[in-house]
Parts: structure tokens; sequence; C-alpha cells
């Protein structure tokens, strides 16, 4: 199977523009209708629902935010009554009250559908086991994957993340053809292999389909080869509906993920004053859900950064989305510099030495920040190295290892133009993933 819905994901442009248009009038009036929230919104901005023709037409319609979600807690941008939600989940915010979601019959079965489409695009197929380690819960990560690939007509093994004992004795006493979990603990599960000495002749796995966090192409090469898999990449956010708002293709990997526009009509706007970008220019990911019932949303604000571009030599006609940048709210901003964890990450992994395990620790002396990158050199390289006494003392007079922190040094000033302090630090002394998403960033300026 190479499309879980051929006739939607290889539908022409211009056919799937009209379905688009047909499915935002309907969803306007819908809204307008039926939501207080929207009918205010639309009103105060002066739109009528007739006055939205299309999707040329969304620009005119205002932006719904996170805070919005927040002041409407828990249940109050709900279109539909109670009784028709099946379901609710929730997003743990950095602050006070989770963002809650809620979803009818056909909600949930959209949802397992653009998961069991992402399945097969990451080279998913009925029949495989798959191990999904993301967490069951209010967390969007574990029941949608578990539905999609119900759905797909996989076995599902639902271990839920963590309990590392667990996921390595299933992957090798169940044969899983397939596992889902964030690329943090896909990181943590192939050095867990490598420790304990089990061979990838043990394993009979295929395919990781990695998300819920922004990772790289050196994370991807690690749990590649660590894992002896396709690391495929899929996006989504409980707001809009999940897992499976986009995906990689696995034959096509590296070339953005498959955003499943007849559900979820995507925009990149400027961070800055919102006006929409041209293809393939990074900004703000924006989404209008076209067919949700419970809590449809128009133009919410992801605060991902990323692009969008459309690529016309493959058969799947759906808009591609580049790799998560970071977030216009977790950017930090240092002496008046963007900074993108990930941008660190780009420079580290120029470095066959060093290990894609790293931290940022950013610090404030007075107004000056400063931040510390801690990363971790490669194990087989640690082995090599002859260091007389405690690893701090030793490798600061170590010469291979001062080069390569001068070198790293060099290179994060030259590509980000920042100062920042290199440590390199042992294999294993860097926090890693436990089973869910990991922080990068240790910022002790507002602690
Ligand atoms: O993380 C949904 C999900 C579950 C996606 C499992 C993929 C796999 P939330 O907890 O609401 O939902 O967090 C959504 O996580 O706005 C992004 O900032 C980030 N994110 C999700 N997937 C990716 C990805 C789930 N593939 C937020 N790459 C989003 C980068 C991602 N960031």
């Amino acid at each position: 199977m190479r499309y879980f819905n051929s006739d939607i994901e290889t539908k022409p442009l211009p056919q799937l523009r009209q379905l688009q248009n047909q499915r935002l009038r309907q969803l306007t009036a819908y809204l307008y209708e039926r939501a207080p929230f929207y009918k205010k919104q639309l009103d105060e901005a002066g739109i009528q629902p007739n006055d939205i023709k299309g999707v040329e037409d969304l620009h005119r319609l205002p932006f719904t935010r996170k805070h919005h979600l927040r002041d409407n807690y828990p249940f109050g941008l709900f279109a539909v009554p109670e009784q028709e939600v099946i379901r609710i989940h929730a997003s743990s915010g950095t602050t006070g009250k989770p963002t809650v979601v809620g979803y009818t019959r056909q909600d949930i079965s959209i949802f397992s559908e653009v998961v069991a489409r992402s399945l097969v695009a990451a080279g998913c197929q009925p029949g495989m086991k798959l191990q999904n380690a993301y967490g069951y819960g209010l967390f969007t990560g574990g029941l949608g994957l578990h539905y999609g690939a119900e759905l797909l007509g996989m076995s599902v093994i639902p271990v839920s993340g963590g309990m590392t004992d667990r996921q390595l004795m299933l992957l090798q006493d169940f044969q899983s053809d397939a596992i889902s979990c964030t690329p943090s603990y896909a990181q943590t599960l192939a050095e867990q292999l490598d420790k304990r000495g089990i061979g990838l002749s043990q394993l009979n796995l295929k395919v990781a389909i990695l998300g819920a966090e922004p990772w790289t192409e050196a994370i991807r090469q690690q749990v590649e080869v660590g894992l002896g898999v396709h690391a495929i990449n899929i996006y989504g956010l409980s707001e809009i509906i999940g897992p499976g708002v986009s995906n990689e293709d696995f034959e096509e990997k590296g070339t953005g993920s498959y955003i499943w526009e007849d559900h979820f009509f995507p925009e990149v706007v400027d961070k800055d004053t919102g006006e929409p970008l041209p293809e393939g220019e990074y900004g703000v990911l924006v989404f209008t859900t076209l067919t949700k019932q419970a809590m449809p949303l128009l133009r919410y604000w992801t605060n991902d950064i990323t692009n969008i571009y459309y690529e016309h030599s493959y058969k799947r006609t759906h808009i591609k989305m580049g790799p998560i940048r970071g977030r216009s709210d977790d950017m930090l901003i240092i002496r008046g510099v963007n900074l993108f964890h990930t941008q660190v990450e780009e420079a580290i992994s120029h470095f066959g030495h060093l290990s894609p395990n790293y931290q940022l620790v950013v610090t404030r002396e007075g107004t000056m920040d400063s931040v510390e990158v801690k990363v971790e050199v490669e194990p087989a390289f640690y082995r090599g190295l002859i260091l007389a006494g405690p690893w701090t003392e030793a490798a600061a007079r170590n010469p291979t290892l001062y080069a390569l922190q001068h070198e790293l040094a060099k290179k994060i000033k030259d590509t980000i133009g920042l100062s920042m302090k290199i440590s390199l630090c042992e294999p294993g002394s860097i926090p890693r993933s436990e089973g869910g998403k990991l922080g990068r960033v240790v910022d002790l300026r507002k602690m």
C-alpha cells in the first residue's frame, strides 16, 4: 500500500482547492452560528460568513491564539453540545491551566484517518506491529497513534512512554516492526541497546515515527544507525487534532512533511506583522481546521516556525512543510540575537567527534546574557582519549579536546553570530529523555 487514501492524497490541486473552498465556506457559517466566540470575533472584524468565499479570503479573518483557548477554559470553544463530545484531550502549558480540546465521533474518525495516512507515508503496512511509546493519557500522542494504527490494520502494542527495560524487552520478544516515540526517547533507546550489547539482529525494527518535539538530521542519523530504521517525522498539535497534521514520506526523506491539507489548511505568516508570506519563506505556521466539529479553529497561531512549499515531482499533491526550526515563544533572545537551540545543534552536527546530546544553559550576570553549550563527545572518540585524572581537569589540558572546543565555538560564532562557552562532557552525562519531550534549554534567567 503506497497511500491510505489515494484519491485524496493525489487529488489534482485545482480540485483540492475547490474542496477546501467549499469546506471553509461551510465552516465559517457553522462557527458563526454555533460558537459565540467566533460570532463575536467575526462581528468585531466586520465580516459576515458570506464574505468568505474560499481560502483566498482567509487572510481577512482574525487569528485565534493560545490565550483565546485559555480564556475560554475548559469547554468555551466547543461548537457542539457536550453530549456529542466523545473524547477530551489537553496539553500541559508552561503556565497555569492546560489547553483543552474536544472531539466528536466524526473528529475521532478524521484523526484516525490522518494518522493512518501518516503511517503509510512513513512506510508502515497493515499487519505490521507498532510499538507505541508515546504517552497515553491527556497527551494526544498515545491514543492518536493508537487509533490511526488500528484503522490501518496494524497490531498496536500500547506500551506508552518510558519504562526502557520493558521497551527493549518487547522490541526483542514481540519483534515489533515499527516504533513511535519522541526523537529524544528514540536516542535513549538506541543508546541503551548499545550499552546492553543488544545487537540489531535481535530486533525486527524497520520504521521509527518520531515527533512531538523539534529534531534534526543529526538525530535522524543517530537513530537510524542505532535502531536500524528509517526515522520519519510526524508533526501535529493538540489544538489542531494531535499527531498526523503532517508526515514525511519514507521515500522522500528530508524533503519535508506532507500537510493533510484537505483537513488542515496551512498558512505561513510574518511573526511580527501577521501578514501571509510567499511560498517557501519562513514564518509562523497557522492552521484552519476545515472539517472538525467539536472545536474547529480559524487561523490558529501555532507559534511554530517553518516554511511551506509545493513539490511537483511527486505523486502526492498536498503541500509540504520543512522541519520546525523552533517556536516563536521559546525563541531565545541572547544579547539581541534571536536563537533557536536547533541552530546550535546544526553547528554541532559538523563535528564527527561530538554527539547530538547537548544542552544549552542560559544565565545572566547584570545585563549580560551568556550561553553555555554542554555537549557530549562521541563514545568511540572518548574511548580513544588518554586522559590523566578526572574528566573536567584532564579535558582542559588535553590538546585535542581543547582544539575541538575552540573549533565549535568558532563555528557557532561564524554561523549564529554569538560567542558561547563550550563545555565538552563525558558520554552519558547530559539528561536523557525518559519517555516524553526533552527540554534542551535550561534558562536560568527566568528562575
Ligand atoms: O506533540 C502532538 C504529537 C504527538 C505530535 C506525537 C507528534 C507526535 P502538543 O503536545 O500539543 O501535541 O504539542 C504540539 O509540539 O506546536 C510543536 O511545537 C511541537 N511538535 C510536535 N511535533 C513536532 C515535530 C503534540 N515533528 C507542539 N517537530 C507543536 C517539531 C513538533 N516540533
